[in-house]
């Protein structure tokens, strides 16, 4: 998508403070974070949202999962961290391609409304 500024920072042509990349995901930190340890982790392909997916990015979304716990620890996450999805205007997404949040370092509220 030619506006949309994940596929920009995926492609290279908006700098980024990236933490790792490989052929189908990326991931960086978030310019506004709410934790000492804020990233976002994208797939390359645009997806709007998570509501977009299907059966056939089942393998991506799933190597998405599995990459939280590695990067997440590279980054010194030792004691945990949270994941968050937002999807549509109603689950508070500001952003439309398809992003997890991973974010840690202080001490998180069970509370996650
Ligand atoms: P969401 O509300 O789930 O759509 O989150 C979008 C996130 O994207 C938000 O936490 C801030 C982050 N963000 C917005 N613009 C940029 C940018 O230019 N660079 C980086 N690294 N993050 C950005």
């Amino acid at each position: 998508m030619s506006d949309c500024l994940f596929c920009k920072i995926a492609a290279g042509e908006i700098p980024a403070k990236k933490i790792y990349e490989d052929d189908e995901v990326i991931a960086f930190h978030d310019i506004h974070p709410v934790a000492p340890v804020h990233f976002l982790l994208v797939p390359k392909i645009h997806l709007d949202s998570l509501a977009q997916a299907e059966a056939q990015h089942q393998a991506l979304l799933g190597k998405m999962m599995l990459l939280t716990s590695k990067l997440a620890a590279e980054q010194g996450l030792s004691d945990g961290y949270r994941t968050i999805i937002n999807t549509g205007h109603g689950g508070g997404q500001t952003f439309f391609h398809l992003h997890m949040h991973i974010i840690g370092g202080k001490p998180l509220s069970t509370n996650i409304s």
